[in-house]
């Protein structure tokens, strides 16, 4: 096998031999390349065949979020996930199968990829990881009914090119296209949130869990939330999230049941740890899932494309009553618990959505022209295993008291249960939501330029990135399309960034890695 899509890739190089860092064994990755070959030859013969359709976008996007780190780990449902693409595909060319072996020609091989010229291959690993991350947001959007094709198409095309032979430019233009389009595509996911879930607003969220049976929620997909808060409205359990779903605290469609009633655990690396003899059921509705131990094996639920082999999946019925059942037989802590984030908070907030913030923008401006706050800092993307990591604690416990972060993503468990205060009433900590809430920090920034005559870079607004799966190459992409400057990037920088293509990232954006805490902030303020 070969892989290096994440950033805790074995040696900061790539996952081979047998397993990945993260537990994918090597069928699994293998049939992960050959999804991958498969879709891009659907996608080059719609494109041949000047076929656009609802049916092939959708078999699109499930088949990328899939191949994203810790969503699947089934070799038999991929093998079913392929088989549905080759099927499209020899139908759309008019092929059948069974009769002609040739449309297996059209197929990619990724050997080739993880072989081609080390620039080429680093281009084409930023699209296509890029794709992957911007495939889960579209996906969680069109669970709501919201699409757009010109998003929808563009999978369709930057596929196409994954197999292709283009040049650097070419690659280098598409690179940055897919910033632009996941722009598009997590507006169109922050709309389909907001109109069906309502505009979040802020919220202090326990991370106290009440006696009784519950059910804990992890991964990013608010629909299935919803319908669990539904299914088990009345029944006598609880419902708390985990991981991203700590953002759907804040809105007012999902917050309305008073059974939602907090959150349990940190981010994803620790569910091993966390959810050790668990008395109740987990739900993942997307990444981060790991392979989960033998002592509380029994208890993991997946859905969507979420799938592990032996783990009850939900299917697209969403009867949850297996996870239901589960909860009331388990029956949950004989007493409140109380649990603490890692610095020892017994509490988190969020909700800080653009909604939020910009409903505070003459308060926030009034702020920053008196002088009471002098510099914001984004700290966010995702959270890992790396010891390096507690540099995002160390640079939030350690900013000026007179700075804002801004937060986002599983990222911010190494801080969020710090208590920093407040600048004229507004936290110093405000938490924008979920990985592709980044546009709605986005939002804010913009407002603020506009606010203040300036453009982006010119603000008091740092970026200090914290990367791990294929999501926040997406957002990335989408910093880098805004031409925002001097972003700083950790904990290791990826793998798949050849020096050439890092030249080029430092030359024109300024991108650095992280230093220290002390060293990064010092030379931020100077
Ligand atoms: Fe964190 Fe994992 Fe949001 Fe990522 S829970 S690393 O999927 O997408 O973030
Ligand atoms: Fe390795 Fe990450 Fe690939 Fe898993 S997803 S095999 S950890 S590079």
């Amino acid at each position: 096998m070969f892989c290096f899509q994440c950033e805790q890739t074995a040696g900061c190089t790539g996952c081979e031999h047998s397993a990945g860092v993260c537990g994918k064994q090597a069928s699994t990755a293998q049939l992960q390349d050959e999804l991958v070959g498969a879709l891009i030859a659907l996608s080059k013969t719609a494109n041949d065949k000047k076929i656009k359709s609802q049916e092939i976008y959708k078999i699109i996007i499930e088949g990328l979020f899939t191949t994203i780190t810790n969503v699947s780990f089934n070799d038999e449902t991929l093998q079913l996930i392929i088989d549905n693409v080759r099927k499209h595909t020899d139908k759309i060319s008019g092929k059948n199968s069974k009769e002609n072996k040739s449309d297996r020609d059209l197929e990619y091989d990724m050997k080739n990829l993880w072989k081609e010229d080390e620039d080429l291959r680093s281009l084409k690993s930023l699209i296509l990881f890029g794709i992957k991350g911007m495939a889960a947001y579209a996906y969680h959007a069109m669970v709501l009914d919201y699409v757009d094709d010109e998003v929808n198409q563009f999978f369709v095309d930057a596929l196409e090119m994954v197999g292709n032979e283009e040049s650097f430019d070419d690659l280098l233009k598409t690179t940055l296209k897919v910033g632009e389009e996941n722009l598009k595509c997590m507006a169109l996911l922050d709309k389909a949130n907001t109109e069906s879930y309502g505009t979040p607003t802020p919220v202090t969220v326990t991370l106290n869990v009440e006696k009784g049976p519950f059910i804990v929620v992890s991964g990013h997909d608010l629909k299935d939330l919803k319908l669990l808060l539904e299914q088990t409205d009345g029944k006598g359990v609880n419902i708390y999230t985990h991981g991203e779903m700590l953002p759907a605290h804040g809105y007012p469609e999902l917050k309305k049941y008073p059974h939602l009633k907090g959150n349990f655990g940190t981010a994803w690396q620790n569910q091993k740890k966390e959810f050790k003899d668990l008395p109740a059921p987990v739900l993942f509705t997307t990444n981060c899932l790991m392979p989960p131990l033998d002592n509380y094996k029994d208890r993991v639920f997946t859905t969507e494309v979420v799938s592990f082999p032996g783990l009850i999946h939900i299917d697209d019925d969403k009867d949850f009553t297996p996870v239901i059942e589960k909860a009331l037989e388990l029956g949950g802590y004989k007493e409140d618990t109380q649990f603490y984030g890692i610095n020892g908070g017994d509490h988190v907030t969020t909700g800080f959505g653009h909604g939020a913030i910009l409903s505070h923008a003459g308060e926030v401006v009034d702020a920053v022209k008196s002088g009471a706050i002098k510099h914001f800092f984004l700290v966010g993307g995702c959270d890992g295993a790396k010891p390096g990591r507690n540099y995002y604690t160390d640079f939030v416990a350690n900013s000026p008291k007179d700075s804002i972060i801004l937060t986002l993503a599983c990222g911010k468990y190494r801080f969020n249960d710090l208590d920093l205060g407040t600048i004229n009433g507004l936290p110093r900590i405000m938490d924008v939501g979920q990985c592709n809430d980044a546009f709605g920090a986005v939002q804010v920034a913009l407002a603020l330029a506009k606010a203040f005559d300036c453009e982006v870079n010119d603000l008091p607004l740092s970026y200090i990135i914290s990367w791990y799966e294929q999501k926040a190459v997406a957002v990335l992409l989408t910093l880098l399309y805004l031409g925002i400057k001097n972003i700083k990037l950790g904990p290791t920088l990826p793998a798949f960034v050849s020096p050439n293509v890092l030249k080029f990232l430092v030359d024109n954006y300024g991108i650095s890695p992280i230093t220290t805490a002390q060293e990064d902030l010092k030379q931020i303020l100077a």
